[in-house]
């Protein structure tokens, strides 16, 4: 099969200087017609042909300036659509297509969800719309005209602003919208559909006002004004942090319940997930909330980091995400608690990308090859893409990092750009040589950074070692050294910073140590006392590190560092080491099990801290992440034996005052999902999570449920029963499926709940959902509830020795690939695992993926990523 190189890249021989679509929307089918305008580029040689992509499509005419082509002037197949010797000079190519939409399942081009017409189109879903030059570099104003039946689609959206709309005859409608900002045909979107709504409207900073809508299914819209808040805090803070306007007189946001991604930045028409739209109290999380107002906002931004500035070709992809993710971090930190949003953001860089990074899927941030670019919106292109961006910023500090921005903003509006291009902004704004720095776009794999110290007295110098060390990722043996920034303290003995007199052997700027070859040793001089070191403050590098700070030490740090992260992830690393240890037969001791418990204690006491940041410092490490720590020939039963053992050991001796605790955060204030009331609930249930795996408290967990006034508490109590598979967890999950029949949002909680129960019944009850006549099979967020939760969440029935687990998730994903290829491989991702696994199971879950691989005709995004597995 194909792959696709970035060193092939070239311009297009031909431009499309605009585009006037006409779409007639019926029940049967839909027609379009396009009117492409077309010239040849300066460098083009006459008679060189124009290729077109086309996926699927069958052409029903086609003419240029008017006159039909004659067969021996084109050829149309699967693929796409050649015309031979095309005018050497602008012409205009019409041609014209039918669609079938209703049988759509890829959920890519244009296609149905719950009777609404829609589209999506990143990366490559235009082709199953009309014949183009479907690439981000060809950009484009477009112009579009819906006709659809009043009746069944009275609302007609696309991209831009509405110019016209009347009737139509024979019950039928139209409504023509312009977008006068040339963009790429990914960023097209069409709706039509039956749908409510409520608006609103924003004043931007120059005084323009915007009409802002959000659609939904009707009857939904009291449940849309958390989103609709959320995007004017967007609009507002763009504006406030990155000098940002927004640019068209309407923003359309649309919910549809069928949506292979979580959203679509769609240049004015944003199409959501409705998962990340849909919030009331009663059926949606905290963490639903938060999802939310972190997507609206993401998609968003995009509208400068996406699409006023796209991507000359899909390699570039962590251009927009990366950047756009650092944009809506950003959001959420100025929006709530900035310690608390570095926190979430790093455990989900820790226990998706730095799996993906160090396992057979391993890619840099900018790859420079694929077979399928869908495989290719991974956590990597995202996640690592935005520490990428954070590292920068880190570098040249808020305001050398904002005028690297404008620059940015200023120098390529309107272009499709690369990766160097962004880098290069920041060298001019700076005069910084950012050539070392380009190394995190190229190279995959997560450094390892070992630290050692030593002190000495006498001569009151303080020693540190860093080094660093990547390895090889597949195609790539050779590392280069990164220039990693640490920004670090030193805390002496009671406490509090210490200060230095001078420091030789390395770069020091401020707070900040610049790492940046194979191994830094520096040496401070007048340091009074022994100091403990505290590194990679707020996470200032996406490094694994290892050190040779001892327990105490780090309970040291977890009792004063002032930095908050280092303080969660100091009893992090100690309760990683400890599970790790005891998993590979070497238990704790006493005393270590009682500095830990104390380290917990004390912190939950503290009265500086907040509840949200206590919730998190008191979370035991899952078995996932310890298993990624321990690294290969992983027993997961052991881990998670050892974790266990942990858990109840830490909570025995103190259950009673946790419980204590526990009972005391009840509240009976309104549900608000603000940060503080979010806070308080995550303690709550995070002392839920310990009394019920470390205490035997099912009955506690059965109390919740039974009186939770809101979904975060009755979720939690169902969930934290699920895991620890208590003798209430049946019933909690069967009151749960029954009490919320028919709110389809509500039925994927219960299915990830259900996919995370470590009882070895878990299989065939899954097998049990899938197979019901009225599982609907063909919507991604149900599937990817059941088993994307089953593949990610670290269960050890997934990598159960006897292979069921591994059998039931490729059986699966061939079915599934039958239906929607880009769900299937994301499943199938999950696999990713095997490398680190001890003998037995890999060798089970090879076999899975030996038989997926010889049994079934499988569609190139599973390929792919099959392959690269097995590889
Ligand atoms: N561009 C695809 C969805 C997102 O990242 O916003
Ligand atoms: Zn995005």
């Amino acid at each position: 099969e194909q792959t696709i190189y970035l060193k092939d890249y070239a311009p297009t021989p031909y431009r499309i200087v605009s585009v006037e679509l006409d779409f007639r929307i019926l029940e049967e089918n839909t027609r379009v017609r396009a009117q492409l305008a077309i010239e040849p580029r300066d460098t083009t040689a006459p008679g060189t042909s124009l290729v077109l992509d086309g996926d699927g499509l069958s052409l029903s005419s086609i003419a240029i300036d008017g006159a039909p082509l004659a067969l021996a002037s084109y050829a149309a197949d699967d693929n796409g659509l050649t015309i031979v010797e095309p005018p050497f000079r602008r012409f205009v190519l019409e041609t014209e297509v039918f669609l079938k939409p209703e049988s759509n399942t890829k959920l890519m081009g244009l296609y149905r969800s719950s009777g609404t017409w829609c589209t999506q189109c990143e990366p490559e879903g235009f082709r199953r719309i009309t014949y183009y030059l479907d690439r981000p570099d060809v950009l484009a104003p477009f112009t579009v005209r819906m006709t659809a039946p009043q009746a069944l689609a009275p609302v007609l959206l696309s991209n831009g602003n509405p110019i016209d709309r009347g009737d139509a005859g024979d019950g039928m409608h139209y409504a023509v919208w312009q977008d006068p900002f040339p963009k790429p045909a990914y960023l097209f979107a069409l709706v039509a559909g039956d749908l409510g709504s409520i608006t609103d409207s924003f004043t931007t900073v120059s005084g323009r006002n915007v009409d802002l809508a959000i659609y939904c299914t009707h009857g939904k819209e009291a449940e849309c004004h958390h989103a609709m808040d959320s995007l004017k805090r967007s609009m507002a803070w763009d504006e406030r942090r990155f000098g940002r306007e927004y640019d068209l007189d309407v923003f359309n946001v649309v919910a549809v319940s069928d949506f292979n991604f979580g959203a679509m930045e769609n240049k004015g028409l944003n199409i959501f997930n409705d998962k990340l739209v849909f919030a009331q109290p009663e059926t949606a999380t905290d963490a639903n909330y938060h999802s939310i107002e972190r997507v609206i906002a993401h998609e968003y931004f995009h509208n400068w980091t996406g699409n006023r500035i796209t991507c000359r070709d899909w390699f570039q992809l962590c251009l927009k995400e990366g950047l756009t993710v650092y944009r809506d971090q950003e959001f959420s930190s100025d929006e709530h608690s900035r310690p608390v949003q570095r926190i979430h953001d790093v455990q989900n860089l820790r226990t998706s990308q730095f799996p993906e990074d160090g396992g057979p899927l391993a890619h840099p941030p900018r790859p420079d090859h694929y077979r399928e670019i869908n495989n290719f919106y991974t956590t990597t292109v995202y996640e690592k893409g935005a520490e990428v961006v954070r590292m920068l910023a880190t570098l040249l500090g808020e305001a050398g990092f904002r005028k690297g921005m404008d620059l940015y903003f200023e120098r390529h509006d309107g272009e499709a750009t690369t990766i160097e291009a962004f880098i290069k902004v920041f060298e001019d704004a700076s005069g910084r040589d950012l050539s070392q720095f380009i190394t995190w776009y190229l190279q995959a794999g997560t450094p390892q950074v070992t630290v050692s110290d030593s002190y000495d007295g006498a001569s009151q110098t303080y020693t540190l070692t860093l080094t660093q060390t990547v390895e090889p990722t597949p195609g790539e043996p050779d590392k280069k050294p990164l220039l990693i920034p640490v920004r670090f303290g030193l805390i002496g003995p009671n406490g509090s910073p210490m200060s230095w007199n001078g420091v030789s052997g390395g770069t020091v700027e401020g707070d900040l140590i610049l790492l940046d070859k194979p191994s830094v040793t520096l040496t401070f001089s007048g340091v009074a006392n022994k100091p403990v070191p505290s590194l990679f403050r707020a996470f200032s590098a996406p490094v694994k590190v290892s050190s040779n700070l001892d327990q105490a030490d780090l309970l040291f740090l977890a009792r004063h560092d002032s930095d908050p992260f280092n303080r969660w992830d100091a009893l992090q690393t100690v309760s990683t080491q400890l599970i790790a240890e005891a998993a590979r037969g070497r238990r704790w001791s006493d005393d270590d099990a009682h500095a830990l418990r104390q380290a917990l204690v004390d912190t939950l006491a503290n009265p500086d801290l907040d509840a949200a940041f206590k919730a998190q410092a008191i979370a035991i490490p899952g078995t996932g992440m310890v298993s990624r720590h321990i690294g290969k020939d992983v027993d997961p039963d052991a881990v998670s034996a050892a974790r266990k053992d942990l858990v109840t050991t830490l909570v025995g001796p103190i259950a009673d005052q946790l419980a204590e605790r526990y009972a005391a955060l009840v509240s009976d204030a309104p549900y608000s999902p603000d940060a503080a009331q979010a806070g308080e609930r995550a303690l709550r249930n995070g002392l839920l999570q310990l009394l019920v795996s470390g205490a035997g408290r099912g009955d506690l967990a059965q109390k919740q449920y039974e009186t939770a006034g809101n979904m975060t508490d009755r979720y939690a109590a169902m969930a934290i029963a699920a895991q620890s598979w208590t003798d209430e967890a049946p019933a909690l999950l069967g009151d749960f499926r029954t009490r919320f029949a028919g709110d389809p949002l509500v039925f994927d909680k219960w299915l990830t709940a259900s996919a995370q129960a470590p009882d070895d019944g878990v299989i065939e009850r899954m097998r049990a959902i899938l197979a019901a006549p009225d599982f609907p099979k063909t919507n991604p967020n149900r599937l990817r509830s059941l088993l994307g939760s089953f593949v990610m969440s670290g269960s050890t029935q997934f990598t159960r020795l006897d292979g069921a687990g591994f059998r039931f998730v490729t059986e699966a994903v061939a079915e599934i690939d039958k239906v929607n290829p880009q769900v299937a491989s994301r499943i199938l991702t999950g696999m990713r695992i095997l490398p680190m696994l001890e003998p037995r199971r890999r060798e089970a879950g090879r076999v899975a993926l030996e038989t997926l691989k010889s049994q079934h005709t499988l569609s190139r995004n599973v390929g792919e990523i099959l392959d690269r597995i097995l590889a």
